[in-house]
């Protein structure tokens, strides 16, 4: 197969309430979404990469000047048969996993619109049972002004059907916060992410969430750390999940080794790509580790990506995948949303992606748009 045009189109949209993490707050978010031609097919992609490098290193610019300058000319250039080609084409850039997901997702959108199969299908091939047709989801609530707060938003979602509550948590909101959360909701599904904000000096305030029956304890330690959570990880009784630290499947196999973690949290976008995503998911299969899904406010593109990810055998706890009202009040493809009755989103069917975008609300969010051919 030969690409023959990309378009990254730089949108932004408005939240329909800022996202507050211990690494910064979001109310507009900035993404790059890819368009890709080829032979009569028009595959999509998204890259997750924020205006600031709070969460990643990347931005939308520092992804737009590595796709431009480096990616999108080698891809231009091949013949691609397979997703996975691009692990080999895409090598000699080292890093910028959020701009090669970008392009990866299109690819696989494009390989499955042709082969007939929705990108769960073509994602999920390897395994004989298929992919799931509806996958568990959740919620995950930004840090809010006040513990008052935090409870009313949670009974809201609550209200909405959501059946899990990811809480952030950051130095000074984190205990008392999480411990009003279980008092008011004590059957909740609870889970906290701390996003980095801590390290093992603060090991008595972590170990102060045990008592709370926590689903787990997201990122605690350093962004680019796994073996401080391998010592953090027997002092704690809540379980462990690794997401910023997780760049690729030898990260895995090196938590996996240290025992930094109980679970890993899955972004496509932060491991390079879906296949890389998958070859994660099968080393912790492998190995008894449960994995779910993560979110970065995706648009319905990245949406429908993640649903086809987390349709794989070895998804088995809610991923950060809630319905599009969650995120914004007009999206650039029809609105995702939950079945209410069991916490679920529905995975797309028809092939590729499965989604239709919106052209004219595409060209309303664009702020810059750039042709390679
Ligand atoms: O740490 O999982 C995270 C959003 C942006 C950056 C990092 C994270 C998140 C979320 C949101 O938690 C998940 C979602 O998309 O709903
Ligand atoms: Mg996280």
């Amino acid at each position: 197969m030969k690409i023959e045009q990309i378009t990254l189109h730089h949108i932004r949209q408005r939240l329909v309430t800022p996202f507050v993490t211990s690494f910064g707050n979001e109310q507009d978010r900035e993404c790059l979404i890819v368009e890709m031609r080829s032979a009569g097919l028009t595959g999509w992609g998204e890259c997750v990469a924020a205006t600031f490098p709070g969460y990643s290193y990347e931005t939308v610019q520092t992804a737009g000047h590595i796709m431009a300058d480096f990616l999108i000319p080698a891809l231009l250039e091949a013949e691609i048969s397979e997703p996975a080609d691009l692990l080999t084409l895409f090598h000699f850039v080292r890093g910028h996993p959020l701009a090669k997901a970008a392009l990866e997702q299109a690819v696989w959108d494009l390989i499955a619109q042709r082969e007939g199969l929705s990108f769960a299908a073509k994602l999920a091939q390897p395994y004989p049972e298929g992919p799931r047709e509806r996958v568990k989801v959740g919620v995950s609530v930004g840090i809010q002004p006040d513990i008052n707060s935090t409870i009313q938003t949670i009974a809201g979602y609550l209200d909405q059907g959501y059946g899990r509550v990811k809480l952030k948590i950051k130095p000074g909101r984190d205990v008392a916060e999480a411990r009003a959360v279980r008092a008011a909701f004590p059957d909740l599904m609870l889970m906290v992410d701390a996003n980095s904000a801590y390290t093992l000096a603060d090991v008595a305030t972590l170990q102060a969430l045990d008592p709370l029956d926590l689903l787990m304890l997201e990122q605690p330690l350093g962004y680019d750390d796994i073996f401080d959570h391998s010592q953090l990880r027997p002092q704690i009784k809540t379980p462990l999940c690794l997401d910023e630290s997780i760049h690729s499947a030898d990260h895995a196999r090196y938590a996996l080794a240290l025992g930094a973690c109980d679970i890993i949290n899955i972004k496509p976008a932060r491991v390079g790509g879906w296949e890389t995503a998958r070859r994660i998911h099968d080393l912790c299969r492998a190995n008894d580790v449960p994995v779910w899904c993560g979110g970065m406010l995706e648009t319905g593109i990245g949406r429908a990506g993640q649903l086809a990810l987390a349709a794989l055998p070895g998804f088995t706890l809610p991923g950060d995948i809630s319905a599009t009202a969650r995120y914004y009040a007009e999206d650039i493809t029809p609105p995702f949303t939950l079945n209410e009755e069991d916490s679920t989103q529905t995975v797309p069917t028809s092939p590729g992606l499965g989604v239709v975008v919106d052209r004219q609300q595409l060209q309303k969010e664009t702020l810059h748009k750039s042709v390679f051919a």
